[in-house]
Parts: C-alpha cells; sequence; structure tokens
C-alpha cells in the first residue's frame, strides 16, 4: 500500500517534467505520447490519493511522541465486569465479533496478538482541541473482519465498549471504507506496553483519519450491521445520538 503510493507520487513527479516540454512537435512521437497519457494516469491516481479515503493518516518517529498520551472521556468503565476483567489482567476477556458474520468469533487478547501486528506512530486529535502523539500496535481491524467473513450485507461495523454512559455502553460505528484501511487496528499496546486502563485496556479501535470520538476505547464486541437503524438512537454513536456530533468525523 504504502510502497504503491510512493510509487504513484515518484511516477507523476518524473511525468511532470515531461509535461512541461509538450509542445506539438514532441507529442508527435509515439513514445512520448505514451509517456503523457500514462503521466495523466499517473496524476489522476495521485489525485485519488490525496482525497480519497484510502489515504493514509501521517505517521511520526518514535522521538516525535508525546511524553503523556492525555486520557479522555472515561478513564476507567468502574462497572463490577470491567473490574473483575481488569483484576484478571484481562486474560479472561473476550472479543466479540458477530452480527451479519459467517463466522462469529470470541477473541482473547492472545489471539489478537497471534494475527499480524501493525504498529504506527499517529496523531489523535480530539475535537475538544488537543492532540497526542503515540505509537499503537494490533492486528488491523480487516484481517479479523476477513476471518469472521462479513457478509454482502454488511454497511458498517459497530463497536460496543465495557464503559456506560447513563447506563447504556459508549458505542461507536464507521464504514467499511474505514473498517478495511490499513491503519485501522484493534490496539492493544500503545507505546510498545499494554495499554493503560486510562487509554482503553485491553483493546481499543485506532481509526486514523477520525477525531478521537471514534476511537472506541474498552472494546467488548464488533457487530457487522446493515444500518445504524436501532442501535443506540439511530445515530451511529454515543456523542452523535447525544450532542450532534458528526458520524464522519474525518481530519
Ligand atoms: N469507550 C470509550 N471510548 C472513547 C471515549 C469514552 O469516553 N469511552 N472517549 C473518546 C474521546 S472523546 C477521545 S478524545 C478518545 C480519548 O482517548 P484517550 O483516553 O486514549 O486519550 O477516546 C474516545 N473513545
Ligand atoms: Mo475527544
Amino acid at each position: 500500500m504504502i510502497v504503491s503510493r510512493r510509487g504513484l507520487i515518484a511516477g507523476t513527479a518524473a511525468s511532470g517534467a515531461v509535461l512541461l516540454t509538450g509542445c506539438d512537435r514532441v507529442i508527435q512521437q509515439p513514445a512520448t505520447r505514451r509517456i503523457l497519457f500514462l503521466g495523466e494516469d499517473m496524476h489522476r491516481g495521485l489525485q485519488r490519493a490525496l482525497t480519497n479515503r484510502d489515504a493514509l493518516a501521517p505517521e511520526f518517529a518514535s522521538e516525535q511522541r508525546s511524553p503523556f498520551f492525555r486520557p479522555n472521556g472515561t478513564r476507567d468503565p468502574g462497572t463490577p465486569q470491567y473490574a473483575a476483567l481488569r483484576a484478571g489482567n484481562f486474560a479472561d476477556w473476550r472479543l466479540a465479533v458477530g452480527g451479519l458474520v459467517a463466522r462469529p468469533l470470541s477473541l482473547s487478547l492472545k489471539d489478537l496478538g497471534a494475527l499480524p501486528q501493525r504498529a504506527q506512530i499517529t496523531r489523535h486529535d480530539c475535537v475538544e482541541g488537543w492532540s497526542a502523539i503515540g505509537k499503537w500496535q494490533g492486528p488491523q481491524l480487516a484481517d479479523v473482519l476477513k476471518a469472521a467473513g462479513t457478509r454482502d450485507s454488511a454497511r458498517y461495523i459497530v463497536f460496543t465498549c465495557a464503559d456506560l454512559y447513563g447506563g447504556a455502553p459508549y458505542y461507536e460505528s464507521i464504514d467499511l471504507v474505514d473498517a478495511f484501511h490499513p491503519q485501522t487496528i484493534l490496539a492493544w499496546t500503545l507505546n510498545d506496553r499494554f495499554l493503560p486502563v486510562a487509554n482503553g485496556a485491553p483493546c481499543r479501535l485506532r481509526v486514523e483519519r477520525q477525531l478521537g470520538y471514534k476511537h472506541a476505547k474498552y472494546l467488548m464486541r464488533i457487530d457487522a450491521v446493515a444500518s445504524l437503524d436501532g442501535i443506540g438512537r439511530g445515530k451511529g454513536g454515543y456523542w452523535e445520538d447525544n450532542v450532534d456530533y458528526d458520524w464522519y468525523a474525518g481530519i
């Protein structure tokens, strides 16, 4: 993904030089014409890379990480169920993967760690006006969904968390473009350590092209659904339902 994207950009820069020489006489030559058309294709490719939903969020160097990754929202779900899981170091925690899937899954932390891992140093942007850079690692959500086999009727992925707001779990949802984006991972480490409780232990979503509130912490369930109707108040997330935050919070 990254390599092919770099390839596209490099190709466009090189063909840009050819385009500048584009007088008629040069264009008549079949070889040049081929390069020019190739250049146009590459230009379209670059446009896609820059504007499309599958573009990558910026990644940072180790030394750019924030010394402290500020927690926000729930810092400890504090329910009896969560307290028991925490007391056992999350050995009994399972992530349920269900809804419109061919093979429902129940994944332990060990199962998540056994899948191919992606590590990324990214900037988290909270709508309240602060940012922090941290390194996250975990399996790509795409791999988990492929293992479960999302059905053709699935349109959204819904994340249900362990913490309660007014008695109902915090929840969030994303569409399949973000669900299958390469930087969308189920993170179980932050800066090379198990996730702190304040940052969503034992596992939280990282969906790097969107604002902080989409990054559901304390994951308990993931469900593939055809529609967001009938889930919470139908707007696709706790904040969307309650304070009118946008469902698509692209950055
Ligand atoms: N389950 C759950 N997930 C959540 C929240 C929350 O309160 N509960 N807060 C959201 C908000 S607004 C932000 S900015 C980030 C904060 O992540 P952090 O605590 O690691 O900084 O988590 C998001 N995910
Ligand atoms: Mo936030």
